[in-house]
């Protein structure tokens, strides 16, 4: 690591943020037709060709299959669990979704989607999650994963993220599957996953990582909940934590079918604005996770005001759809002042659309969330997701929703 990591903001280098409301012929955009007709693609596909990759335009082939209980958490629940099998190899890549239905709903339910890092056993100690297979260290330390099977002692390792019960109890569904289903989290140059399912061009800059296949298989969710009979696909809200917050903010970018987006400390790559360079930086990621963004991102390692885009126009594609950015006090390499700055100025493009983005123009104090169009908190304590944050966003979407 030959690089510094500032956290001071008086070292910030003054910086000017490239307008989203101004295209790359220098025309100004004055209305929400012209975003959407003109501005909208363009920034999609700077995003595609300088961040995250093209995801390759292909039709494949989902299978459908699943699983049952109508009596699950001891009768709140009824868990799914469904394997989306894609394309025809011997052996082809699958998702296995984990959805938890509130029975005492009628009708189609709202629903809450997230990738997990560590399997979908790990979020609940039901004893009803299939151990499925995840990806782990070949050896301590490595960088290198493998395959293994999940063991019962794990169960429910990541719960305190999860808190399941809650969510159903406030009438929401929860649906989660595992990142690694759809690319484990190493530089294995993409031959496992979902990668492997299409041609990957090496040498284009542009080529699919990480991100993409983790973004491609919440679309692909999306799919499967167009078909599901309990879901309400109109009220989906993508959500993730940290990486899978990037993942997450992507995919809500890129596929509008998501109806509420979720950012919870995802920091660079994510929410924060690059060119602020404090905590993590271009460099930083590209260095530590060259697997994460495509080849051309890397071009911006100490260059990040030669990038086309910053994180703040990501947050603008959502618009006008609801978007909450989360932060915590004690999480400095996420930025969470980064984070607000990128919600803040995402604002222009919500009000084309008419609507109020973020309601303040200076970040609130610990723990009072601000809720326009645009959502923000930062809590005390660390990296994590927390009941306190999980209680905003049931309250956000309560709010955009009319569901209580
Ligand atoms: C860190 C990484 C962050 C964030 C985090 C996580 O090591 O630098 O960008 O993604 O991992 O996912 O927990």
């Amino acid at each position: 690591m030959d690089y510094m990591i500032n956290y001071d903001e008086t070292k910030i280098p003054t910086y000017t943020l490239p307008d989203p409301l101004t295209d790359l012929s220098g025309r100004p955009v004055r209305d929400a037709a012209a975003w959407v007709l003109r501005r909208r693609p363009e920034l999609l596909r700077l995003f595609e060709q300088h961040v995250y990759g093209r995801i390759p335009d292909a039709d494949i082939p989902m299978g459908v299959g699943g699983t049952l209980d109508t009596a699950a958490l001891n009768g709140l629940a009824t868990r799914k669990e469904v394997t989306l099998t894609f394309g025809m190899a011997e052996t082809p890549p699958q998702i296995h979704l984990l959805l938890y239905v509130p029975n005492a709903a009628t009708g189609r339910v709202p629903a809450f989607l997230g990738l997990n890092f560590f399997g979908n056993h790990t979020i609940h100690p039901d004893p009803g999650i299939t151990l499925g297979t995840v990806w782990t260290p070949v050896e301590e330390g490595s960088k290198v994963l493998a395959p293994r099977p999940a063991k019962d002692t794990e169960r429910g390792l990541a719960a305190s993220r999860w808190p399941v019960e809650r969510i159903l109890k406030r009438g929401y569904a929860l649906a989660t599957a595992y990142c690694g289903d759809s690319d484990p989290d190493f530089d294995d140059s993409f031959h496992n996953g979902v990668h492997a399912l299409l041609p990957r061009d090496d040498a284009a800059g542009d080529a699919w990582a990480t991100f993409g296949a983790w973004a491609w298989s919440l679309s692909r969710i999306m799919d499967y909940f167009e078909m599901d009979p309990h879901v309400d696909e109109r009220r989906v809200a993508v959500l993730g934590h940290s990486r899978l917050g990037k993942a997450a903010v992507w995919a809500g970018a890129a596929d509008e079918r998501f109806a509420l987006v979720i950012s919870n400390n995802s920091g660079c790559g994510g929410a924060a604005l690059s060119r602020r360079r404090i905590g993590e930086t271009v460099r930083a990621i590209n260095e530590r996770f060259p697997h994460w963004f495509c080849t051309n991102f890397k071009q911006y390692n100490d260059h990040e005001d030669a990038l086309p885009v910053d994180q703040h126009m990501l947050l603008a594609l959502i618009a006008p759809r609801p978007l909450y950015v989360a932060s915590a006090e004690e999480d400095r390499w996420s930025d969470p002042r980064g984070e607000f700055l990128g919600a803040l100025h995402a604002n222009p493009v919500y009000r084309l659309f008419g609507v109020e983005g973020l309601p303040v123009d200076e970040m609130p104090d610990l723990e009072r969330p601000v809720m326009g169009k645009i959502a923000y908190h930062i809590r005390t304590g660390k990296h994590d997701v927390t009941t306190y944050d999980w209680e905003q966003y049931l309250n956000f979407a309560d709010r955009h929703w009319g569901h209580s």
